[in-house]
């Protein structure tokens, strides 16, 4: 098994851009650095995290990002996508922490100097825990506090930034945080994830309008993560299951950003549960962006039952990762297709894609040979999109490193880098061997085809 394309893929074009991607709490550790934020507390809460542990130490990236990004520029990536801790770079007062601020100007300026695009997430979860104990994204004020904290952080980083997102999957913040409870701040109902998913919107709109202002020559936009919906069978009723699922799951987020308007289902199902829209919020929500990164690992199948609106299968067709997700290479470029066929979409990058899978190190080696197909059969999937005429300008492997999994801890690895957590030591696997023997003979294809 190897990560390979074919001579004339469009993905080997120079102008596509191959990166990974990793986030601030997932990796960073250095606590004592930073403020404590709303997953700090929720890591604290017994039975929140499968093998209890937290984040107080995690890749210990905080004091060892010079040599992960060493690694970063051995793979010969062309971007690499991170994200800001909010209570890194800002105090309780909403002042700019000088310490955390100078950590992430150093990272941007290394990147810049060894030609890596920093693509910049500036909400990847972690919300300050002064902001979350005043509720959080159900206070319309959040969403304020972060437009100040995106102002001053944007001002601060200057013209470092290739790209910024505003958020990265907001559906996860809002429904497994605020409708769920198995994300932090760990609260349940559908009214509060609709509110908190609104909130967080309007945030990516008021975001927006700063980076226009402080940033305008960076490449703006937000990441949406996506799980398409397959019908069980070819019965109406499953049909229509897979559909109300895909409007309640999935467009919910990306309607508003992409045409302004909530599904009709959002707003009326179940009744009582419709986001708390404002005059002039949609406007502002569907402000033009110029990228939309799309994040996406499986699909998901529905069926039709008595008194609900769908029914997930819980069978699940094989091969499965550690997750238990279904590898269904064929829903990355059905949805993609599906997007384009639906809205008018700016260039996509696809933001995030990997898998966990059981790793071990034996003899000093990953033979990750599952994640490594994994890889190749979504890249092509991509390809296949872009062939139907989707516009899709990038790929970020997730993750770099094996992290914190959220409510999974550390337990599910997704990284293409095995991290031993005991003694800190990286091992690239043999998946991130392959993405880096892609890249390099990418790289190598450039040269000739510019000599001749
Ligand atoms: O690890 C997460 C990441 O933080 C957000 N997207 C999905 C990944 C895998 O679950």
């Amino acid at each position: 098994m190897s990560i390979r394309l074919h001579a004339h893929s469009p993905l080997l074009n120079e102008a596509f851009c191959f990166g990974v991607a990793t986030a601030s709490f997932q990796i960073e550790g250095g606590i004592e650095h930073r403020e404590p934020c709303n997953w700090d507390v929720f890591c604290q809460q017994p039975g929140a995290i499968a093998d209890q542990s937290d984040g107080a130490v995690a890749c210990d990236h905080f004091h060892r990002w010079k040599e992960d990004f060493a690694l970063i520029k051995s793979l010969g990536v062309d971007a690499y996508r991170m994200s800001i801790s909010w209570p890194r770079v800002m105090d309780a007062n909403g002042q700019l922490k000088q310490e955390g601020v100078n950590y992430y100007i150093e990272q941007l300026d290394w990147l810049n100097a060894n030609n890596i695009k920093p693509f910049i997430t500036l909400y990847h979860w972690d919300l300050p825990q002064h902001i979350e104990e005043n509720g959080g994204w159900l206070n319309r004020e959040t969403a304020y506090l972060y437009e100040q904290y995106v102002d001053a952080i944007t001002q601060a980083f200057g013209d470092r930034v290739y790209s910024y997102a505003t958020f990265n999957e907001p559906f996860c913040s809002a429904y497994l945080g605020y409708e769920l409870g198995i994300h932090a701040p760990g609260i349940t109902g559908t009214k509060n994830g609709r509110t908190a998913g609104h909130h967080l919107l309007l945030a990516h709109g008021l975001g927006m309008a700063v980076l226009r202002k402080n940033a305008p020559n960076a490449l703006c936009g937000i990441v949406l993560n996506i799980t398409p919906t397959y019908p069980a069978s070819d019965s109406a009723e499953d049909i229509a299951a897979a559909k109300m699922a895909d409007q309640i799951l999935n467009q919910w987020l990306f309607q508003p950003v992409l045409a302004g308007s909530y599904p009709e289902a959002v707003l009326t199902e179940p009744e009582g549960a419709a986001p708390p829209v404002e005059e002039g919020d949609l406007a502002l929500i569907s402000t033009p962006i110029d990228f939309l990164g799309i994040n996406y690992y499986t699909r998901e199948v529905y069926q039709s039952a008595e008194g609900e609106l769908y029914q997930a299968v819980p069978e699940k067709t094989l091969p499965l990762t550690d997750m238990g997700w279904e590898v269904f290479p064929q829903g990355l470029t059905d949805v993609l297709v599906d997007l384009h066929q639906r809205y008018t979409l700016p260039p996509l990058y696809i933001t995030e894609n990997g898998a966990a899978m059981p790793d071990t190190l034996q003899n000093g080696e990953v033979m990750d040979t599952d994640r490594a197909e994994y890889i190749q059969t979504h890249l092509q999937a991509v390809e296949n999109a872009m062939q139907q005429g989707v516009d899709i300008r990038g790929y970020f492997a997730w993750s770099l490193l094996d992290n914190f999994e959220w409510a999974e801890g550390y337990v599910k690895r997704f990284g293409i880098v095995y991290v031993d957590y005991q003694t800190q030591q990286r091992t690239l696997k043999y998946s991130g061997r392959c993405y880096q023997a892609l890249l390099t003979e990418r790289r190598q294809s450039e040269r000739q085809e510019q000599r001749a």
